[in-house]
């Protein structure tokens, strides 16, 4: 008989069938209906394919007595409770790797929109203003700033490099100072803010980072600094960000991430020291495809009782 799985988020039309071939997918859209698995589904669904966003809350992992695995189609396991998994013995897969480049573009592509003001400028030419000569203030320059990057992991380390290539200083914050790293370590994450021009997140979310920048780091960034966000909208204190950004005691925002997304904050969504994306790090058709690829894998790996490729450890 074919394990059932239950499938929480859309991956691909392949890898959906493929999944089809191995497995009896239970499909539910999570996003739209909340975690709304059937009793008789839960008493027997042995995995769960979910999104970083989503995770699996924990009453209703409760409702799944023969859960083994929980693939994750992305790298975010904040909304997992790891601590239960382990104990019940349920394996957890994510997707790392095949996505870095991508948040890496998508916060290169957000330091340059903020810097650059290539949002309201686009705006400027399609509402007639540039045709009738209207005043346009300049912008700022990227090559050549100050870089300060919070949490030097993987995705950190991919937006460094591409930084460099646009000669900007580099200096990161994180829980430890890292190993043969060429960049300056800043044990303060007020004192990277106030040393530098752009400051990007980069860490992972969960509790130990929950309101990491908060006011004190937003103020010392400054009313010329641009605050990038491409981890998770937890990281910041939001509140805290949309009184800078009205008192103007921060320079501009650069986001793809929110507190309680897909929630915006009014206040943001009129500010033209803002720019906003709607959560699309890891939206390329080629992160997204081999995203799905590795969760099939990891699917079909676990239930051949083979090793997952990329358990969480
Ligand atoms: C995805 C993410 O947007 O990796 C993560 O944790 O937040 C993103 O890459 C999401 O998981 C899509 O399924």
């Amino acid at each position: 008989m074919r394990e059932e799985i239950v499938q929480l988020s859309a991956l691909s039309p392949d890898a959906d069938a493929r999944l089809d071939k191995r497995f009896a997918v239970i499909r539910i859209d999570a996003h739209r209906d909340g975690f709304a698995i059937p009793d008789e589904v839960a008493q027997r669904a042995r995995g769960i394919v979910t999104s970083g966003g989503l995770g699996l809350p924990r009453e209703v992992m409760d409702r799944l007595p023969r859960l083994a695995i929980i693939a994750v189609n992305g790298i975010g396991t904040e909304r997992i409770d790891l601590s239960e998994t382990r104990r019940r013995g349920i394996c957890v897969t994510t997707t790392p790797d095949v996505l870095t480049p991508d948040v890496a573009d998508m916060a290169m592509a957000l330091i340059l929109a903020g810097m650059r003001n290539l949002v309201g400028d686009d705006r400027y030419v399609r509402e007639g203003r540039w045709a009738a000569h209207e005043p346009l203030p300049l912008a700022r320059r990227v090559s050549g700033k100050r870089l300060g990057i919070v949490g030097l992991g993987k995705i950190g380390s991919a937006v460094a490099e591409r930084a460099r290539g646009f000669d900007m200083a580099i200096s990161y914050h994180g829980r430890h100072r890292q190993p043969d790293c060429p960049y300056p370590f800043q044990p303060s994450l007020p004192a990277l803010a106030r040393a530098v021009d752009v400051l990007v997140i980069t860490v992972t979310g969960g509790s130990e980072t929950r309101h990491l920048v908060d006011r004190t780091v937003i103020e010392a960034l400054g009313p010329d600094g641009l605050l990038v966000n491409v981890a998770r909208g937890s990281v910041v204190d939001e509140a805290a960000l949309v009184e800078a950004i009205a008192a103007r005691t921060l320079g501009g925002a650069a986001l793809d991430v929110f507190e309680y997304e897909p929630f915006v904050p009014p206040a943001l969504i009129a500010s033209g020291q803002v720019v906003l994306q709607p959560h699309r790090g890891s939206a390329t058709t080629e992160a997204r495809a081999a995203m799905a690829d590795l969760v099939v894998r990891n699917l079909e790996a676990f239930f051949a009782g083979e090793a997952p490729l990329t358990p969480v450890r």
